[in-house]
């Protein structure tokens, strides 16, 4: 069966998680800390990998990419390769260009560091231009890339929530604030796969955060 290692903590491992649940595969949960990860399977020690019949694979999108081949049915992909271009760039802009620039500034949103004024500056400008761009190719009608739920579905549903959170903390406004996102993750949110996943993130963040006080 397939493995699916990391921590319910990390958005880029609940992104793989929710597609999983979404496809109804099979898998089983392996807790991987940072720090305590198989670098043989990732070797830059990133969370989430997964361990398939035929061996390890790292980064997240891959992973779905090769779920979303591996078990064709109830596809989360377009058939249209257009289409799928399209789930696949927004699943880029999100990673890419909204995820990993806020991620600069997580350190002090959510986990009681500090990030300098210099570089909140820096991002702010940056993540204001990515989110206009995502705006112009995002379509929540209701999905984030149109009328099906697809694999930029389980992306936005993990990585928007923390992107609009980190700059309400950090800027005093939610620079998501002018999409529908609001809306958009209360629709989503009623899946029972991202009930799942949202539960078991609460759980598992709360025992991070104690392990990080140890
Ligand atoms: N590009 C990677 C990013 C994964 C990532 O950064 N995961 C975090 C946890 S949320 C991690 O493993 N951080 C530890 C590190 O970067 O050393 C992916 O999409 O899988």
């Amino acid at each position: 069966m397939l493995k699916l290692c990391g921590f319910a903590a990390s958005n880029y491992y609940n992104k793989v998680k929710l597609a999983l649940l979404e496809k109804g595969v099979p898998f089983e949960e392996v807790l991987a800390w940072v720090g305590e990860t198989d670098l043989a399977a990732s070797p830059l020690g990133k969370v989430p990998y997964a361990i398939t019949d035929e061996g390890a694979i790292s980064e997240s999108t891959v992973i779905l990419e090769y779920v979303e081949q591996r078990y064709p049915e109830t596809p989360l992909m377009p058939a249209s390769p257009y289409q799928a271009a399209k789930v696949r760039e927004l699943l880029r802009y999100i990673e890419l260009h909204l995820e990993l620039v806020a991620r600069n500034l997580y350190p002090e949103a959510f986990f009681g560091g500090k990030v300098s004024d210099n570089l909140k500056e820096k991002i702010r400008p940056q993540l204001e231009k990515n989110v206009a761009a995502f705006a112009k190719l995002a379509r929540f009608s209701p999905f984030i890339a149109g009328d099906q739920f697809t694999l930029a579905d389980c992306a936005a549903a993990v990585h928007l929530p923390l992107v609009s959170s980190c700059s309400k903390i950090i800027y005093g406004q939610d620079l998501l604030a002018a999409l529908p996102v609001k809306d958009y993750l209360k629709h989503v949110g009623e899946r029972p796969t991202v009930q799942k996943v949202n539960a078991d993130r609460k759980t598992n963040t709360e025992l991070m955060m104690a392990r990080m006080k140890k």
